[in-house]
């Protein structure tokens, strides 16, 4: 759920990478966070394990000047893919207002993809939203590895709803694809704030995306 302080005239949202383990969650994260301006963003926040898995989330503030009038403050988090981690999982979806599913590329993996998918709706239904109501955008990733399913066939397991989601093939390692597909959740996330309940200030009026 977005939250407006009209105190500090700041508005934040909430965007949560999601995706079996191992995915590229983190690296995207972490991709982010090296090519950021300092001023615009906060520390990377990561609770990883000695294998480098992430134990609970990964977290990081994202300034941008995106809504008249108004600071705008993406906290961007990862989840753990394991799924033993689904309480976790559960915790981090709470208010989310965006979700970057990042799909592993490789042959091996897409039953994890097919899996992780379903869990993430069924985490969204858990608190009563749908993957029909909160904007998300996929990322096919690891397109860099030789063992890998042709977009095509990704689309078609991943992306063959009667709501197609933007998608992206990505390379988080070397950022490829990684700024296209935040750039993208971003502008959707932007766009149902401001047309829906929450996006108003504190006279009631509806807030404007800057030009
Ligand atoms: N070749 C290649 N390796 C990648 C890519 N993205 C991530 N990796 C590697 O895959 C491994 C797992 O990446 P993470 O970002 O830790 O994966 P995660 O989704 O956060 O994993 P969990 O936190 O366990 O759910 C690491 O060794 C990364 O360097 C990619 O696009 N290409
Ligand atoms: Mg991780």
């Amino acid at each position: 759920m977005a939250f407006v302080n009209q105190a500090s005239r700041e508005v934040q949202l909430k965007i949560v990478y999601y995706g079996p383990a191992l995915s590229g969650k983190t690296t995207n994260l972490e991709t982010i966070h090296e090519r950021i301006r300092p001023d615009h963003k906060g520390d990377l926040t990561s609770l990883d394990t000695a294998q480098d898995r992430t134990l609970f989330f990964d977290f990081m503030p994202l300034e941008a000047d995106a809504i008249k009038g108004f600071k705008t403050r993406f906290l961007m988090y990862t989840v753990p893919g394991q799924v033993m981690y689904n309480t976790t999982r559960r915790i981090v979806l709470r208010g989310v207002d965006g979700v970057v599913f990042v799909a592993d590329s490789q042959w091996g993996e897409m039953e994890a993809n097919v899996e992780s998918l379903s869990n993430l709706e069924e985490n969204l239904r858990a608190q009563g939203s749908s993957l029909e109501h909160v904007p998300h955008v996929i990322q096919f990733n690891k397109r860099d590895l030789d063992n890998i399913a042709p977009e095509h066939y990704m689309e078609f397991v991943l992306n063959n709803g009667e709501t197609r989601r933007p998608s992206f093939s990505s390379v988080a390692t070397d950022g490829t694809g990684v700024f296209e597909a935040l750039n993208m959740i971003a502008r959707l996330v932007l766009h149902r704030f401001v047309s829906g309940p929450t996006g108003k200030d504190a006279e009631g009026q509806q807030l404007r995306l800057v030009d």
